[in-house]
């Protein structure tokens, strides 16, 4: 079979991977740093992109496509800025999308970059037909000036693309006493981490959910979200899947869950009596009793037990009151004006706060 004629149906197979049909684009900071951190565990995923204004967001970055805008520090004052510095990029991101089937954006929101360029990247894609997933990293609280644009840039996406992901810095955070630079990039671990085995990797001694299933799982109009539970100590898996579990109550109504999809990595000795109580116990933490459970696990970490769970079915988060023009307007905005529209406004609300 030439690589042409690979489906991506046809998961799971190891040689060769995905080729063009699966495009990962990783933008702005956080989005290159999560993305080149994800390139390096997946065989799987073999064409990244990666859409920054700054040199140094890939100057350690070996393999994949590189695409800088370029602009003064200056000019990259708000997302809309960058975004229309970014018009005579479009040619190159287009070309960087040809053949792909499925398109991952990863983003992190409320800086210039990936909240400019990740609604552009999303429109693009999904003007050529393309199954757009994006998984946006949502800023922490206390990043009070970076709420509205994240709020604005996370609607432009959910109405580009087939479905977002959500990570929320804040359910990341362990031992908020370590280096904020190890911190930084022990979080992107985790997150790669969890997209690596979400979306199936190709290890021994793993049953992945795939990447199939994935999509078509986040493929809603509702939001999805992904928590990280960890078991360091005791090595237990259904103590990391409760810790992620428990996450959910913070961002969302968990009860609303209505599938979730659970991949739990444990060391060889996993037993099947520890995975049933570990993801039969979930439906009566998540959902209403009725939560659709898919799972996947690996048995071959040496490390610590991790949980990592993408739940859908949600109606609101407490994002949604990260745009003060909604909250303000007591509505919904007009996605079609997403932030563009409203960025007056923001210029006169600078210094809105919200907890
Ligand atoms: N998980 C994670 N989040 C990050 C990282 N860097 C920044 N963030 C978060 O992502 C949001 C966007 O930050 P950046 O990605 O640095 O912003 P940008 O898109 O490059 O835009 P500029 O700041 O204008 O350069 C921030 O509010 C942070 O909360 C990172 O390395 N990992
Ligand atoms: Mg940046």
């Amino acid at each position: 079979m030439s690589d042409c004629d690979l489906k991506l149906d046809d998961f799971p197979y190891s040689n060769p991977g995905y080729g063009r049909k699966v495009a990962v684009f990783g933008i702005g900071s956080a989005g290159c740093r999560i993305a080149s951190q994800l390139s390096k565990g997946n065989k799987l995923l073999e064409h990244f992109v990666y859409l920054t204004c700054d040199d140094h967001d890939v100057a350690n970055i070996a393999r994949g496509e590189k695409i800088i805008v370029d602009v003064t520090s200056r000019s990259k004052s708000t997302p809309y800025a960058v975004r229309g510095l970014a018009e005579s990029k479009i040619p190159e991101i287009r070309q960087q999308l040809k053949g792909s089937e499925l398109v991952f954006i990863i983003s992190g929101m409320g800086g210039s970059v990936g909240s400019g360029l990740a609604p552009l990247v999303a429109r693009e894609a999904r003007d050529k037909r393309t199954v757009v997933v994006a998984i946006a990293v949502m800023p922490f609280t206390f990043e009070h000036s970076k709420h509205f644009f994240a709020g604005g840039a996370l609607k432009q996406l959910r109405k580009y693309a087939s479905g977002v992901i959500l990570i929320d810095n804040d359910e990341l955070l362990e031992n908020k006493q370590m280096p904020a630079i190890d911190l930084f990039s022990m979080v992107n671990e985790k997150i790669a981490l969890a997209l690596h085995k979400l979306l199936g990797s190709t290890e021994e001694h793993e049953f992945s959910i795939g990447l199939n299933n994935v999509v078509s799982f986040v493929r809603t109009k509702s939001y999805s979200v992904l928590c990280i539970g960890e078991d360091a100590d005791r090595f237990e898996c259904r103590s990391a899947v409760l810790k992620a579990a428990s996450k959910f109550d913070k961002i969302v109504d968990k009860s609303e869950a209505s599938k979730s999809l659970v991949h739990v990595s444990a060391d060889k000795s996993l037993s099947m009596n520890e995975l049933i109580s570990s993801v039969g116990g979930l439906s009566g933490i998540l959902g209403n009793g009725t939560m659709q459970i898919e799972y996947g696990f690996s048995a071959n970490s040496t490390l610590s037990s991790s949980a990592f769970i993408v739940a859908t079915g949600f109606s609101s988060t407490k994002f949604d009151n990260y745009d003060p023009v909604d909250r303000a307007l007591g509505k919904s905005t007009n996605m079609e004006s997403g932030f563009d529209s409203t960025l007056g406004l923001e210029l006169l609300l600078p210094d809105v706060e919200i907890e």
